[in-house]
């Protein structure tokens, strides 16, 4: 069978926990809107066959344009989808149904998945479902999908429409109307497209003439891609908007307003059929909601919010939320040191016998002595960072702290002119810095993503980075409290350069979710899903580069390069082996450091090199996302940016630092 559903909704309402649930695909759930920024897909399987899901990054409406939203939009143009699940939530139900009236106005089946059905309830709705079903026409399901509940419902609703396909009202049936005047403007622009785009001919969703109609009339993000499909309607629009402009089309009181006028905003264009929309989803909601007075005191969420949207209380509350996140890494650290080792000893014990049974100096000795190094060190030190870092993103993520953070940094934010929003995607690069990217897809324009992104790809650290810097720190005595500084300098001067040579947005636009209760079983099992990477990505490579730069030095090969320290020592202070080590970031930063854990250093030293490795080029991964999302030459001048850096890096540090 081939039949696939899409889940379409506004941010922060529940579609990847409604996807989870349908398929178990493990797409991410978090509490701020903006979680989901590229496609995931799953299967539903049944006794009648298999359908495919496809979750969607949250869209407030058609219009809107952020990269990630237009990801959405996509879907519904070309991905064939059968049905659209649109999941909305019941607590902002007017918001909401204004993305619902647009969908219905495409010819795809729709069932609506009315999620938050508690929240909805605490907040002292109940809303009439039925009646909701007769407004919109069609299968409306009540759900609270972080319970499960209505989950079976919505189930039967979909293996029923993946059976019989008819038994759902498509777009032709849209009970949404207009007012006369852009009735009968639909009505003639309908009768031009049904003329330059016969019915027979219609290959995708958007075919019928009515939605075209509205579609040219709104000048939404779909058009660029509309274009590609019927370069007839880009003729059609540029006709129009010629016959508007030397007045040969009377444009006042119907069009007025639409993007055919030249008296049209392009930007943020308020149009009469928005507007309309816009009255229609409220007076829906006002006759299908009916609000009771909420009894007994206000609840704990309530309060909390308030709390914490006070900046008065909220700022000491968050500044106490740092405080214990660092306290939480720091006892994660200690107790991993204590016994990592313990736990890790026989296997450690038994490799090192091992090297005793080989000659001296042969390879295989070699190799094996390197071992239990490459072994300790990953389980002792990056490990434990990156779980505490992981528990500690997935807290912030889960609670609906982190928007609430990006509102609180953002004055400084736009002091370094760079968009509140961009919080995010920086919280999610101490994490992991290629989901940092991708969430760049969140901010209002190009130019506020590439900011971001370079920052993201230069100075901030990912855990296993500063996993493994914690431990170079350590091993060699190392100065953090240099190192750190240097990445915030670095970080503070990127930021005011590149924002003021790009002129980045820094206006803060951000829907503040609900405050809600992280379950422990989510977080730890988004932590653990995270953890899979170290398992899986950091420790082989941490394994393996130690193993091979210790090879590398015991044979002998890696001395060449002491030809280059009188340049490097001269210039940075450290040797060419350990200049060595920057180059090594470019395959992952968090090797790099490794490469110094195998060479004799000095306190001074590895200071240096660890500050240089910490504001290096980004790692393949990284850079091919940036090639991927802005181009090569983007991603040739955060190389050159980067290259800069970390040599005048090393080169400040060793003028100012003195001797260790
Ligand atoms: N109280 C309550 N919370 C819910 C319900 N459904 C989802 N949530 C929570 O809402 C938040 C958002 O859920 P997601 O599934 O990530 O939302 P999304 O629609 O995929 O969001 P984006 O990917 O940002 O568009 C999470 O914290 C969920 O746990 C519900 O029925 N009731
Ligand atoms: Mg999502």
């Amino acid at each position: 069978m081939q039949f696939t559903v899409a889940l379409v909704g506004q941010p922060n309402v529940g579609k990847s926990v409604i996807m989870n649930l349908l398929t178990g695909a493990g797409a991410v759930v978090s509490n701020y809107p903006g979680t989901t920024v590229e496609i995931t897909q799953g299967y539903m399987e049944g006794p009648s066959g298999r359908i495919t899901v496809i979750d969607t990054p949250g869209t407030y409406s058609l219009h809107s344009d952020t990269e990630e939203q237009r990801v959405a939009q996509r879907v519904l143009l070309e991905a064939g989808v059968d049905l659209i699940v649109n999941v909305a939530d019941a607590r902002n139900l007017s918001r909401n149904l204004y993305l619902t009236l647009q969908l219905l106005d495409l010819d795809i089946p729709m069932v609506l998945a009315l999620n938050q059905m508690d929240m909805a309830r605490e907040a002292g709705m109940i809303i009439d479902t039925t009646a909701l079903e007769e407004k919109l026409q069609i299968p409306v399901t009540p759900m609270i999908a972080s319970k499960g509940e209505g989950l079976e419902e919505l189930e039967k609703l979909i293996w029923k429409a993946a059976g019989s396909p008819e038994t759902l009202p498509a777009r032709a049936t849209s009970p949404m109307r207009f007012s006369p005047e852009i009735e009968r403007v639909i009505g003639m622009l309908q009768g031009q497209i049904e003329q330059i785009i016969p019915e027979e001919e219609g290959k995708h969703r958007l075919h019928p003439s009515r939605a075209l109609a509205i579609h040219l009339m709104e000048h939404d993000a779909l058009d660029e891609d509309l274009f590609s499909i019927y370069p007839e309607l880009a003729h059609l629009v540029e006709d129009l908007q010629e016959k508007v402009a030397s007045k040969r089309f009377q444009c006042a009181g119907c069009f007025r307003g639409c993007w055919f006028c030249p008296a049209a905003d392009d930007s943020h264009p308020v149009l009469p059929t928005c507007l309309e929309r816009t009255r229609q989803a409220q007076a829906i909601t006002t006759a299908v909601v009916r609000r009771c007075r909420l009894e007994g005191p206000v609840s704990t969420r309530v309060r909390l919010e308030r709390l914490l949207d006070n900046p008065s209380t909220g700022i000491p509350i968050l500044a106490l939320v740092a405080y214990l996140a660092v306290r939480l890494t720091l006892e994660i650290l200690e107790f991993a040191e204590e016994f990592v080792p313990v736990i890790l000893e026989p296997v450690v014990g038994f490799i090192a016998g091992l090297a005793g049974s080989f000659r001296q100096g042969s390879l295989a000795e070699i190799i094996i002595t390197a071992i239990p190094e490459g072994v300790l060190l990953p389980f002792e030190v990056v490990m434990p960072t990156m779980l505490s870092i992981y528990l500690i993103m997935a807290l912030l993520e889960d609670s609906g702290l982190m928007p609430r953070i990006a509102v609180m940094m953002d004055r400084i934010m736009s002091f370094l002119k760079i968009p509140g929003q961009s919080i995010i995607p920086f919280l999610l690069g101490f994490g992991c810095r290629a989901p940092g990217v991708l969430a760049t897809r969140t901010l209002p324009n190009r130019e506020s993503r590439i900011v971001v992104s370079t920052l993201l790809a230069i100075p901030i650290p990912c855990a296993a980075t500063l996993g493994i810097i914690t431990g170079v720190a350590r091993a060699f005595g190392a100065d953090l409290r240099v190192i750190y500084g240097a990445i915030a300098v670095v970080f503070l001067l990127l930021a005011r350069l590149v924002a003021r040579c790009l002129q980045a947005d820094s206006e803060l636009v951000m829907e503040i979710p609900p405050v809600r209760l992280p379950s422990a079983r989510a977080v730890a099992g988004k932590a653990w899903m995270r953890m899979e990477s170290f398992f899986k990505q950091v420790l082989p490579v941490l394994m393996i580069t130690g193993i091979g730069v210790r090879v590398l030095l015991n044979t002998g090969i890696l001395s060449v390069l002491s030809r280059l320290d009188p340049i490097s020592t001269g210039l940075f202070g450290i040797t060419g082996q350990s200049l060595v080590s920057v180059a090594v970031t470019v395959v992952q930063r968090y090797a790099a450091p490794m490469v110094l854990l195998n060479l004799p250093l000095g306190a001074r030293e590895a200071t240096i090199a660890a500050s240089m490795i910490s504001l290096s080029l980004p790692c393949i991964p990284v850079s091919y996302l940036i090639a991927r999302e802005f181009g090569w030459k983007t991603l040739a001048a955060i190389y050159g940016l980067a290259l800069g850096i970390t040599l005048s890096t090393g080169f400040v540090l060793n003028l100012i630092l003195p001797a260790m």
